[in-house]
């Protein structure tokens, strides 16, 4: 009775420290439970789960224990028996043989090292894995379940990731500033590592481990080699230990000229036996500080990092170096392929492929190369990587970019689902009909022993952690499309809404459409038709088409978009760049006739005359119009139904979020007529009638000047 009491206390006293911290701001993302306001769903959840049992002890299992413990108390809104038994009802979860007992029916070979299945036998929750790491998320999955709102009994899960590595990509710097960052500076506080750990660390890691990442590169892909010497080790370190318990790897990015700068070598040749033998070192001491770093992600030979090609060597000299670095201690090398140079006069679209595909099969098996998910740069809409497909016997990971660089920054209210679903549902048809980039990726059309999938994260240390309050559903959903690219668009929109405004059918519709409804409005009031890179030099902010001088001339806007007074469009048919070629004969067919190729991608293949007819029955000209400002009209009716959820979402998202969409009105506004008044001058036509005419003249927009744009003082 006493320690009945005692618990029953310090439940209290834990109860009330946990709403205090939790209330005033909306900083907790989807791992801020809340109580279940569905009264008959309440009571069937408090009579289904009063006590928990938890088989087994470790540091991740403590930590599954904890968080089902807290998030099942504030959900039934009452303290929870954690002294439950194999005999209880309630949830009996555990990876060893006496909880998969339970269920004698169940395959669990085919869970694998990360899956787990949740389901009910008898009274009984079954929550089970092969390993704790298993069983941390098949707990994070069922508080999602109910923080959802499902029905008991649960229907049975079964859930594995498709993909192995599932990794956020941080571009931090060691100063902190994270480069094509809109939430602040970084997380990682070099200064107060390695002895102080930030809650927020502690968090990251929740967050993270509930939507399945299972990986972190610290820093910035434009490397610093300091991060490799002791005392950052020591600091990296100390990340390691707060994430390790929840099944997080670290991962750091390495500078190919780190023995030069670091180790006192002349050269950084990866060919160099001197070298060789320091990045063996390296690596070394690295493990032997973090047992279980994950490895390097290197961009080399691009836009000005050094690389093997220095030295007159391949790519795959320099992966392999710091591939047989790492792999006696199990760590993996990702080589990104991000590379195009202005030397040679070819088309940015095809540089990469050309570059990587004559390496394929030259790459040791720990290292993947990680392939943007277009072949130019994050754009608002581009087709797929040719390079996927392209590579059979080389691992490509996926590199999608969360953060909104080119897509409005941190102002813009955009849900990315659909964005990166449609990249991996394209289909490369490279072994036929179905060859998806989620094939590809997910290791299944190759035969791929190792895969993985990484996003550029959006996460900096702004109370929200992503600045808007709507870049958290992008975080929220590469985890989820990490784990399970099959999950729709509005499925994850649901679980996000669900999760971070509640449950109320009136809000969840209204969110669900607003998020749905972002993408196709910002492609249209951005770059319609296939147009792409035409943001302003440097920072990338607003429209600045007209752009000529830019330091190399495939960083020009007009390299992209080719305008003139027969039409607009980059012609990468046979008569062109011919840049169609890198993909299977069926998708250079469908791209290549101009009469089949989507017209979302028109302008990314074809030089199109101003009067050709579009499937409307527009022009072009009529059309490009017709899109921008369908894309400004889109933004206004999102800002229209989000005011209709005052009094529905708390009043510091509700006036956050306002105050950004009346940005994303003026921003999206502001793309549209410059663009359409840069682009008049070509069609030479004017806007057809019934438009709102622009209230600026092109010379406006052209003086326009960003000294404090975010991006400009890197
Ligand atoms: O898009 C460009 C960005 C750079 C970035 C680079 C890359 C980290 O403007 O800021 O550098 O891509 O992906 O390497």
């Amino acid at each position: 009775m006493i320690s009945v009491m005692k618990t029953t206390c310090c439940s209290i006293l834990f109860l009330v420290l946990f709403h205090f911290c939790r209330a005033g701001h909306h900083d907790g993302l989807w791992i801020r439970y809340t109580k279940t306001d569905n009264p008959a769903l309440l009571q069937q959840y408090r009579r289904a789960f009063p006590v928990i049992h938890i088989q087994g002890g470790s540091p991740t299992l403590d930590l599954a224990r904890t968080e089902l413990q807290q998030g099942l108390r504030t959900i039934l809104g009452q303290p929870v028996d954690t002294a439950g038994s194999f005999m209880s009802i309630g949830i009996i979860a555990g990876a060893g043989k006496q909880v998969q007992e339970l269920l004698p029916s169940e395959d669990f070979t085919q869970l694998g090292k990360e899956g787990f299945v949740i389901r009910q036998a008898g009274n009984r929750l079954v929550i089970s894995a092969n390993t704790d790491a298993g069983i941390l998320y098949g707990v994070y999955h069922f508080l999602r379940l109910l923080q959802t709102q499902q029905p008991v009994p649960l229907a049975t899960v079964k859930s594995s990731p498709k993909i192995q590595h599932r990794i956020l990509n941080h571009w931090d710097n060691l100063n902190r500033y994270v480069e094509r960052g809109y939430s602040g500076i970084s997380i990682w506080n070099w200064h107060t590592l390695p002895d102080y750990i930030d809650q927020r660390y502690i968090d990251y890691a929740r967050a993270n481990a509930a939507i399945g990442i299972n990986g972190t590169v610290l820093t910035n892909v434009n490397a610093n080699a300091l991060v490799l010497t002791r005392p950052y080790l020591e600091k990296v370190a100390a990340l390691a230990k707060v994430f390790r318990p929840y099944g997080i790897r670290v991962y750091l990015t390495a500078r190919f000229s780190a023995p030069i700068e670091i180790g006192g070598l002349k050269t950084a040749d990866p060919l160099d036996a001197d070298v060789q033998a320091w990045w063996k070192t390296k690596a070394k001491e690295i493990y032997d500080i973090i047992p279980d770093f994950g490895g390097f992600l290197v961009k080399a030979n691009s836009e000005g990092q050094p690389g093997p090609q220095n030295y007159k060597r391949t790519h795959a000299d320099g992966a392999n170096m710091l591939a047989d670095a790492v792999a006696p201690f199990g760590g993996i090398v990702m080589w990104r392929a991000f590379v195009y140079t202005n030397e040679t006069p070819e088309d940015r679209f095809k540089q990469a492929y050309n570059e990587f595909k004559p390496l394929d099969g030259q790459f040791r098996n720990n290292v993947l190369v990680q392939v943007k998910n277009g072949p130019i740069d994050f754009q608002p809409r581009e087709p797929f990587s040719p390079l996927f497909g392209a590579m059979p016997k080389t691992p490509l990971m996926m590199e999608f970019q969360v953060t909104q660089e080119y897509l409005g920054q941190g102002t813009h209210l955009l849900y990315e689902a659909q964005m990166f679903k449609e990249a991996l549902e394209a289909d490369t048809w490279q072994k036929g009909k179905g060859s998806t980039v989620a094939r590809v990726i997910d290791g299944s059309l190759h035969q791929y022993k190792m895969t993985g999938i990484a996003g550029v994260a959006n996460i900096g240390n702004d109370a929200n952690w992503t600045g808007h309050p709507f870049g958290q559903a992008n975080w929220y959903t590469f985890g989820r499309l990490a784990w399970d690219h099959e999950l729709s668009a509005t499925a994850i929109a649901d679980e996000w809404i669900k999760q971070s405004f509640g449950n109320h059918k009136t809000t969840v519709n209204a969110v669900r459409n607003i998020m749905l409804a972002s993408y196709p409005a910002l492609v249209n009031y951005m770059t319609p038709l296939g147009l792409h890179h035409i943001m302003g030099t440097g920072h990338h902010y607003g429209p600045a088409p007209w752009v000529s001088n830019a330091g190399r001339a495939d960083w020009n806007p007009v390299y992209y978009h080719q305008a003139d007074t027969v039409g607009i469009g980059f012609n990468r048919t046979a008569t062109g760049s011919n840049a169609l070629a890198q993909y299977a004969p069926q998708v250079r067919q469908l791209y290549e006739n101009i009469n089949t190729c989507p017209e979302a991608y028109l302008l990314w293949f074809h030089h199109v005359p101003w009067q050709h007819k579009m499937r409307s029955g527009r022009t072009l000209w009529e059309e490009l119009c017709h899109d921008y400002y369908a894309g400004v009209d889109a933004v206004k009716t999102i800002r229209q139904q989000w005011q209709g959820l005052k009094g529905l979402v708390d009043e510091e998202r509700f006036s956050q979020v306002s105050m950004l969409l009346d940005i994303q009105v003026k921003e999206a506004t502001w793309w549209r007529d410059a663009c359409l008044l840069y682009f008049g001058q070509f069609s030479r036509r004017p806007l057809p009638t019934g438009y709102e005419q622009p209230d600026k003249t092109l010379e406006y927009y052209q003086q326009l000047r960003f000294p404090y744009a975010p991006g400009n003082g890197q």
